[in-house]
């Protein structure tokens, strides 16, 4: 059994006390409609994995700020995970990242994630950083390196991670890459985009046939010239060219400022080649901040264009699409902060799905544009965190879990657990 330092009866309690001064979260929305029943059940299938990257606090070239208690192993990496997936009921899986995360001995892995009702999403391999002892360089790139040795070094890493995420139990292996160019004329843009290929279809080739390749474009950052997975289109490309197990992977930070997101997540699903999703938010470039604080409505119409085009398709929102939070916290305590963004995703999934589209195909077809606006902002201003806190009590999880988390001086025992200086890898 897992050493919990939150058990299941706070979480009782504290549900029992939030009733009582609140009353049950239902009961502000009238009688609960068979829509609204169904939004709730829907909220408590829907499950977002946890970036073991996240659970300590990230930093900038200027400095990091660590909030103390940081898990400082894979097993306390998992345990907040756990902690998570109890206060919310919606966060059963861990996304490691190699070498980041010492796997050591797999089978222990599993059995530590399984006790907390856990599993393992993608595995994410790295090739952006030379590690100790390293035989090649990436300071010019992995797979577009002009040396086949660097290249075949990082064609090995992706396989080894592959190796490690099926002792593991995961379906998918995700790959960025910061390979690009700073300077005009550092890169040949064609041979660039060939090796990477040829690179990718080595890895493509090594999948076992059940699990996914996810290809995550960036604009811009390590490099400030061109990128060799710069955006949807050039990850598309590559996906469309290795086959059928290969998805584009979009990452709401990975844009140049005001891209419309939403419209490329509709083409993606009708070409049947979106497999994955990187929530956060930023106000100017790949900021990494929580889910929903900067830009909440463009959220919404994103997950507006997710339900539509999944159910248009006829995918499983949980089977058919590897969902995740990828944000960094400099200034906020970790646990906190990825309580934050759960709660703003299943906000804006809730909203979506309050959108009433068929109301919406007859406003597009008679050309009223503004009862279109009308449909979907009715849907966003419906207040629906009633049906989030519905769903967690269903669940078992807490009405409030920010403020049960602070309630039961959660992090406050992580310290005195793990030291005041522990510090996780990561971003
Ligand atoms: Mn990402």
């Amino acid at each position: 059994m897992a050493t919990l330092i939150l058990e299941p009866e706070q979480i009782r309690k504290h549900n029992e006390a939030f009733l009582e001064s609140h009353g049950s979260p239902m009961q502000g929305m009238g009688t609960l409609s068979a829509e609204m029943e169904k939004v709730v059940r829907r909220l408590m299938d829907f499950q977002v994995a946890i970036p073991s990257w996240a659970l300590g606090t990230g930093g900038t070239r200027f400095g990091r700020f660590p909030a103390g208690g940081e898990p400082r192993s894979l097993e306390e990496k998992i345990s907040d995970v756990g902690l998570l997936h109890l206060l919310t009921g919606s966060a059963d899986s861990i996304s490691l990242h190699i070498p980041w995360d010492q796997t050591g001995h797999p089978g222990e892995m599993v059995r530590a994630a399984n006790a907390h009702r856990l599993h393992f999403a993608s595995v994410n391999s790295n090739t952006f950083q030379d590690q100790p002892g390293q035989k090649h360089s990436y300071k010019f790139g992995s797979l577009q390196h002009e040396d086949p040795a660097t290249r075949a070094q990082a064609i090995a890493h992706n396989l080894e991670v592959i190796r490690l995420g099926r002792e593991l139990g995961s379906k998918s292996l995700t790959v960025w890459l910061a390979d690009g160019s700073s300077y005009p004329g550092q890169l040949n843009f064609r041979r660039a985009f060939q090796r990477t290929l040829e690179g990718l279809r080595l890895i493509y080739e090594a999948l076992p046939p059940d699990w996914k390749l996810f290809i995550e474009y960036k604009a811009y950052e390590p490099h400030f010239y061109s990128t060799t997975v710069g955006d949807w289109g050039q990850s598309l490309l590559y996906a469309g060219k290795l086959g059928p197990q290969a998805f584009t992977l979009v990452d709401l930070g990975h844009h140049l400022a005001h891209t419309n997101i939403e419209q490329i997540v509709a083409l993606l699903l009708m070409e049947g080649k979106l497999g994955g999703f990187h929530f956060n938010d930023s106000k100017y470039g790949d900021d990494d901040l929580t889910v929903g604080c900067i830009r909440p409505y463009q959220l919404f119409l994103i997950f507006h264009e997710l339900v539509e085009g999944m159910e248009e398709r006829g995918m499983d929102p949980l089977a058919d699409m590897a969902w995740m939070i990828d944000a960094s916290h400099n200034l906020k305590d970790p646990l906190e902060d990825l309580l934050q963004s759960i709660e703003a995703v299943q906000i804006a999934y809730a909203q979506a799905l309050l959108v009433d589209q068929d109301a919406l195909d007859r406003a597009q077809q008679g050309n009223d544009i503004v009862e279109a606006q009308e449909i979907l902002q009715d849907a966003y201003r419906t207040d629906v965190r009633p049906l989030v806190e519905e769903a967690r009590l269903r669940a078992g999880a807490a009405l409030d879990p920010v403020g049960l988390f602070r309630e039961a001086g959660l992090r406050e025992l992580l310290i005195r657990q793990r030291g005041a200086g522990a510090r996780a890898t990561g971003l």
